[in-house]
């Protein structure tokens, strides 16, 4: 028999998952917090994904963290900063080997994952597809992109890839997924900071050279420090090139700033800030810049963290 997909948070990119998945012939299965989210979802029909304009509403089926069958697949889909918490109220459901695969953006959440769960194998991904949520269980795919797996133990390609390929998830199996979540790191450890702080969208960052070299000079340092000498090749341009190929977007960090939403600095500024630390790397630009994000966010009453 297939096996379920369990998907833990049912917003813009795990809805984006579950639905393809689901109209594929995938059996998925969405765990939502509570019984009154349980009511909303079936109030709400469905889980509904908008592409082209068009509305098209999944009866995906639904459960709490409390049911009984055991999980196999887990696909995580929370933010960073509540995905450790989340699979910790699944925990008791997941069997000895069980594949969870993470979809946050950043580093630092992944990591304690793989570390705190070590009889599962994680599988990380770097997603640069975007979706948002237009309305409680109704996700818009805004932007195509291409999702990159990759196990941080280089281990072999899993079964289920072509599922995603059925489902018309576009992806591809990545050896050095550590290298990719690096480059995405730095790419938005340059971008989306500068953006909330100068309240701009990405293109006008490009009036900002000076400021985004300096930034890039760091990042590029503390890659090779990592070992991600291949990470570090020719980010500057890389950052020029996606802020001006997404001039007219806000970051996602501007977007949650501007929506009153807690952002994933933690996670990027806040990860590339304390590595630097660990390998005694001085790296005044991004610490500087992180203080002026962080007294910015407490100022907004939003966490810094
Ligand atoms: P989101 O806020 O839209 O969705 C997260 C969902 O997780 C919410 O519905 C929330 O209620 C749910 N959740 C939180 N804790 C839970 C729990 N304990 N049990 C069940 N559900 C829980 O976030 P998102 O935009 O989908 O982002 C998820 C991750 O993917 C982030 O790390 C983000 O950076 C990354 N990402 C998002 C996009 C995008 O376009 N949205 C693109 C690339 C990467
Ligand atoms: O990934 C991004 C984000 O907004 O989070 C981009 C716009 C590509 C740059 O950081």
């Amino acid at each position: 028999m297939t096996t379920a997909w369990h998907v833990l948070g049912a917003g813009s990119l795990g809805g984006l998952w579950a639905t393809r998945l689901f109209r594929a012939g995938v059996p998925v299965r969405i765990i939502l917090r509570t019984s009154e989210r349980l009511a909303d979802y079936h109030a709400a029909g469905g889980l509904g994904l908008v592409e082209d304009g068009q509305l098209h509403v999944y009866p995906v089926p639904v459960e709490l963290p409390d049911a009984s069958a055991p999980i196999r697949r887990l696909l995580v889909a929370c933010k960073a900063y509540d995905a450790e918490a989340a699979i910790a109220g699944v925990a008791p459901r997941l069997i000895k080997g069980a594949e969870i695969l993470l979809l946050q953006n950043g580093l630092g959440s992944q990591q304690a994952i793989a570390e705190r769960w070590p009889k599962s194998r994680c599988v990380f991904v770097s997603s640069t597809e975007g979706a948002y949520r237009q309305a409680d269980f109704r996700i818009v795919h805004a932007g195509q992109g291409h999702n990159w797996l990759g196990g941080p133990d280089h281990s072999v390609l899993p079964s289920w890839l072509a599922e995603l390929g059925a489902a018309g998830i576009p992806y591809a199996w990545a050896d050095d997924i550590l290298g990719k979540l690096w480059r995405k790191l730095a790419i938005n450890c340059a971008i989306n900071p500068l953006t909330v702080l100068h309240d701009c969208r990405n293109g006008e960052l490009l009036t900002h050279r000076i400021l985004v070299h300096g930034l890039c000079t760091e990042l590029g340092e503390l890659l090779r420090v990592c070992n991600q000498a291949e990470a570090a090749d020719g980010l500057e341009d890389d950052v020029l090139r996606v802020a001006e190929a997404t001039a007219n977007n806000y970051s996602s960090m501007q977007q949650d700033v501007r929506s009153g939403r807690r952002t994933e600095v933690s996670f990027l500024l806040g990860q590339a800030c304390r590595t630097a630390q660990q390998h005694g790397l001085r790296t005044p630009e991004l610490c500087g810049l992180l203080e002026r994000l962080q007294a910015f966010l407490r100022h907004h009453r939003l966490p810094a963290d």
